[in-house]
């Protein structure tokens, strides 16, 4: 389900699991957030410019609410695209904080 892959996304998840003792997890973290965002893009960026706009964003969600809680968090600089960048740095930003 793609709406996964804005929440934690799977294929960090085992990466994290599969290197958790790797010195080197902060790259492998950063080469699978990188893969989830390219299958981001597959599912969600409709016009294909590589990047998700707001509106794309909103496409995949049901509840508009959500939709934009989590777009203000993953849109850093407020300029209306969720770059790769933004994204990587969102998923390792989740994973220090931990809530
Ligand atoms: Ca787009
Ligand atoms: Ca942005």
């Amino acid at each position: 389900m793609i709406v996964s892959l804005w929440l934690v996304p799977l294929t960090m998840m085992v990466a994290l699991v599969l290197h958790a003792q790797d010195p080197n997890v902060t790259k492998q973290m950063e080469k699978a957030a990188k893969q989830a965002y390219q299958d981001l893009l597959n599912e969600t960026d409709k016009d294909k410019d590589g990047k998700i706009s707001k509106t794309e964003f909103f496409a995949i969600w049901k509840d508009k609410k959500t939709a934009e809680e989590k777009y203000i968090s993953w849109d850093m600089n407020k300029d209306g695209y969720i770059t790769e960048t933004e994204y990587v740095k969102t998923v390792k930003d989740i994973r220090t904080k931990k809530k």
